[in-house]
């Protein structure tokens, strides 16, 4: 199964998570750490916690990684409670856009990001330009994701990963306990500090372990993909991860727009919503052009009329508010498959660009 596919699979359930704010958990698990909650059949003829294990070591030592590896990770490993009560009872409800961004985009997060930004400008500019993806972009996700690198989570991700799978008995968590235990076998990172969010994300991008061996870089050459303590890894790691999920350079992510009450019928027939994709994705329309989003009616703040340029977008409501998002919100999407998520990126990018070119 491919990494999209898990992401799709397990973010059928899971959009638009409440943050949780604790000091002991980053604010937003991404959307792959969410998963449909455990079933009363998955209750039945649950293996014991030892025996789990056993059947994973197996499978791990199948998988080339080493015996030594494999025992040290499982020694006195017990299950987590607190990461069965995190994952029966997550909050998930849907908030209205301005309060969430209120809420994520506190005017001290606003400050501390626009002081990263200016501290890491001569790092993020040759990251952006190597991977294609603006700074702004960059610091906009690591501000979400782990508050500027403060919260990467305490929770030891291979017990969190074996809680997950054990009581839960899903194949997702099962898997990306495996990939836990290649990432310890290749010496990326010593198991102690193998530490992360009670679903699973870790350090200060918040990968699952698949991302992690999929997309993490190692940016500052040390031999090391170091999510956790590295700002060059950190940083090259986000925006390889939005460049292999689609995003195109030079292209931006979307706007706001405004769509009158003359033209909410035209709209709604013309422009319905996907079928397809993750939640997020099927409360977005079918991408238009934008000279089809001008005749239906759509038009940008303050009624400007859009831009000729040649580049689809779906419409998103959020609350009261629309946007036009382009094809690279998909790559934020695929980030955590969330809407107010990535239009929260999309605001904070925009937010501090427009700063960044005043000064
Ligand atoms: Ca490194």
């Amino acid at each position: 199964m491919t990494l999209r596919t898990l992401l799709l699979l397990a973010s059928v359930a899971a959009c638009a998570t409440v943050a949780d704010l604790d000091a002991q958990t980053p604010p937003d698990p991404p959307a792959a750490a969410l998963s449909a909650a455990p079933t009363d059949a998955a209750a039945i003829e649950r293996p014991s916690f030892p025996q789990f294990l056993d059947t994973v070591r197996g499978e791990a030592l199948a998988r080339g990684i080493k015996a030594s590896t494999v025992d040290a990770a499982f020694t006195e490993l017990e299950p987590l409670p607190v990461v069965v009560e995190r994952d029966r009872t997550q909050a998930e409800f849907k908030l209205d856009l301005d309060a969430y961004i209120k809420r994520r985009l506190t005017p001290h997060l606003m400050r501390d990001t626009r002081r990263q930004l200016a501290q890491h400008h001569d790092l993020l500019a040759k990251i952006a330009d190597q991977y294609g993806v603006p700074a702004t972009t960059i610091v906009a996700v690591w501000a979400l994701e782990s508050n500027l690198g403060r919260f990467t989570g305490v929770r030891p991700t291979v017990a969190a990963l074996a809680t997950l799978a054990w009581d839960g008995r899903r194949p997702f968590f099962r898997s990306e306990l495996l990939d836990a235990l290649t990432i310890i076998d290749r010496g990326d990172i010593e198991p102690e500090h193998l530490r992360g969010s009670w679903a699973g994300a870790m350090g200060q991008v918040q990968f699952m372990p698949s991302s992690y061996l999929k997309y993490a870089q190692d940016f500052d050459g040390d031999g090391r993909k170091d999510i956790w303590t590295s700002s060059p890894d950190v940083f090259a790691s986000i925006a390889n991860y939005l460049k292999e999920n689609g995003w195109t350079s030079g292209q931006p992510w979307g706007r706001e727009a405004t769509v009158t009450a003359a033209a909410q019928d035209a709209v709604m027939l013309g422009a319905p919503l996907r079928t397809e994709g993750c939640r997020a994705e099927r409360d977005m329309t079918v991408p238009l052009s934008l000279s089809q989003w001008q005749d239906l009616g759509v038009r940008g703040l303050h009624g400007r009329a859009l831009p000729k340029a040649e580049l689809n977008a779906s419409l998103v409501t959020a609350g009261t508010r629309r946007f036009l998002v382009y094809p690279n919100y998909g790559a934020i999407l695929r980030y955590n498959c969330a809407n107010a998520y990535a239009l929260t990126v999309g605001v904070l990018a925009d937010r501090l660009a427009a700063s960044h070119t005043h000064h």
